[in-house]
């Protein structure tokens, strides 16, 4: 490779992060494998992403996590926990008997990611998110929320809508710029006669994190640096 090349190179390496896709995936669609503790993979060729249902649900005081049931309904992602019967309306995302949760697992850091909460029926939809970079599998079971941050994942955000049938777009504000984990839910805490939060995930977008653009170039300069002594 000549002086030239390499240096189109580094000049590609330093635009190419202002033109990376956003990926999308459709959660909704038909059902899937249903049973507890079960993983729903979504694939959008460059980057998958995976899906876990957990319900803060374990022992008759709802004091630690356990794994749930996710389901694909044609109008998205919903989880029916331990306590619920698989039926109308519970089978959602909600806070009306425990919490329901679901962990985002993507394949490698993103950024930008937004979430489309879709409510069967009138419903709520407050939700309450956290986000981590996870560098391996976990499992939730028996750990309560003060454990999340040991697993790395960031402080609490709440994001709060309406009482309403229509679909919400959750725009996600990450606790660091990029992220691969996404652990969402029905808002966490009291929600009143009218509050209970229900809603399944229809969508997931997001584009995948770029490495720093400077370091990139700074080991192109330095390989042209390299070359240019060798001649
Ligand atoms: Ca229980
Ligand atoms: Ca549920
Ligand atoms: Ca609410």
């Amino acid at each position: 490779m000549n002086l030239y090349a390499l240096l189109a190179c580094a000049i590609l390496a330093l635009v190419l992060p202002g033109f990376s896709q956003s990926l999308s995936w459709d959660t909704d669609g038909t059902p899937g494998t249903e049973a507890f503790g079960n993983t729903l993979v979504f694939a959008d060729g460059a980057l998958g992403m995976s899906i876990t249902s957990w319900g803060h649900t374990h022992g008759r005081k709802n004091d630690s996590f356990e794994s749930g049931k996710s389901i694909i309904y044609p109008t998205g992602v919903g989880v029916t926990n331990r306590d619920e019967g698989m039926r109308v309306p519970e089978h959602q995302i909600d806070n009306g008997r425990g919490n329901d949760w679901v962990l985002i697992v993507f394949d490698s850091a993103v950024t930008d990611v937004k979430i489309e909460v879709d409510p069967y029926g009138v419903w709520d939809r407050d939700v309450t998110y956290y986000t981590a970079n996870l560098s391996r599998d976990v499992d939730l079971s028996g750990l309560t929320y003060s454990d999340l941050a040991d697993l790395g994942f960031g402080e609490r955000t709440d994001d709060l809508g309406t009482r309403s049938s229509e679909a919400r777009e959750i725009e996600i504000q990450g606790a660091t710029t990029s992220f691969n984990a996404v652990l969402i839910g029905a808002q966490l805490g009291k929600q009143g006669f009218r509050g209970v939060d229900r809603f399944k995930i229809d969508g997931v977008s997001a584009t995948p994190a770029v490495p720093e653009p400077s370091v990139t170039f700074l080991g192109l300069i330095g390989m042209i640096g390299l070359l240019r002594r060798r001649r």
